[in-house]
């Protein structure tokens, strides 16, 4: 739930939710869902629902990647998407399982993917339940599939600023700090759920044998250290002179002692390259280069999801000179530079934007 909901809720009865849940022990996303829930008397479930069930399409979508190299599921489809990238089979099977298993929720106006390029207009529900609309990449990080590579799914879900009927595309072009929640799958030694509606962000791993995503990380923050430094550095030259000057202050630079134990980590998936740098501390970046003036990823379904989360948990995301979840969206595509992680960094990165700027 967003942090509006939350400050309604009484404290004592809060904390009396979670004893209880300590005592019980064993938490699943389902009952740390439910328990959230409960919070909220008000609320009619319709919320709790959406998370409830991008997690079974995530369960599936594990499914098919766990076994990609046995099924027919491998390779390139043999078209590009509405980015203009070879679109690998497995995204159009992850984009086709997150659309089928959320687009009859009464709760849900409408859905928007990396994979479509327009918005998917929902047919309106009858007592006009349909309060929500959701945005998502359904397999960020495809091209490292073949390679068994770690991938991800990336969701954000806002509440529709239109008030009835078929949802509009400005229900979907919201700044990153009006969503109510945002999170990722990553898809990789293990299969993990990691979410924020507002009050913390929590990991839940998949336990294979009972089909469960089980509490496993609690209230995650990013941990005051910077061992990692994540970009794609062979984009160096392309950079400019305060993206080039922070890289090497950080791989370089032998005065910071903040800076003797960082390593260079780039899995070039940006959940995966996120997700570790939530757990050991560390800055992921995809500037802008000159081929790539707005950056490379996208604002709506990658960056604010993102950038809220690491907000969620201590950090922070920016483009050098605003914060990714302050982005008024323009078009549902739009690209960004990032620079994400933990706070101390991304402050680091905006000082060198403002003290040298130019090529
Ligand atoms: P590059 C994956 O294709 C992706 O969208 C992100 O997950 C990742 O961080 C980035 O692109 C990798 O881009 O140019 O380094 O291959």
């Amino acid at each position: 739930m967003g942090d509006k909901q939350n400050k309604g809720v009484d404290s004592k009865k809060r904390e009396v939710v979670r004893e209880f849940d300590e005592f019980k022990g064993f938490k699943t996303l389902e009952s740390c869902i439910a328990n959230e829930q409960h919070l909220h008397p008000e609320s009619r479930g319709f919320f709790a629902d959406i998370l409830r069930r991008i997690g079974v399409a995530s369960k599936i979508i594990e499914s098919k990647v766990q076994r990609a190299g046995l099924t027919n599921v491998l390779g390139k489809q043999g078209n590009v998407n509405v980015q203009g990238e070879e679109q690998m089979k497995l995204d159009v099977l992850s984009h086709e399982l997150m659309m089928n298993t959320l687009g009859w929720l009464p709760a849900v106006a409408g859905l928007a993917s990396e994979e479509e390029e327009d918005v998917m207009r929902l047919p309106p529900h009858p007592d006009e339940n349909d309060t929500y609309v959701i945005l998502f990449d359904p397999l960020d990080g495809s091209s490292n599939i073949d390679a068994n590579v770690t991938i991800g799914t990336i969701f954000s879900i806002h509440r529709r600023v239109t008030k009835w009927g078929s949802c509009e595309l400005v229900d979907f072009l919201q700044p990153g700090y009006k969503q109510l929640a945002a999170g990722y799958v990553v898809y990789g030694s293990s299969t993990m759920f990691v979410y924020s509606s507002g009050d913390g962000v929590h990991g839940f791993t998949l336990d294979p044998e009972v089909g469960e995503y089980v509490l496993s990380h609690p209230d995650m923050r990013f941990p005051d250290q910077c061992k990692c430094f994540s970009a794609n550095e062979t984009n160096y030259n392309k950079w400019d002179k305060a993206t080039r000057k922070y890289a090497d202050h950080i791989r370089f630079n032998d005065e910071d002692e903040r800076y003797d134990k960082v390593s260079s980590r780039y899995i070039g998936s940006m959940v995966a390259d996120f997700h570790r740098n939530l757990l050991y501390g560390g800055v992921f970046m995809y500037p802008a280069d000159e081929k790539n003036p707005n950056g490379k990823l996208r604002l709506l379904y990658e960056c604010s999801p993102m950038a809220w989360l690491a907000e969620q948990a201590g950090g922070a995301a920016t483009t050098g000179t605003q914060d990714i979840c302050d982005i008024e969206p323009t078009e549902l595509h739009q690209r960004t530079p990032i620079v994400v992680g933990n706070k101390q960094e991304v402050e680091l990165y905006k000082k060198f934007c403002k003290e040298h700027p130019g090529k």
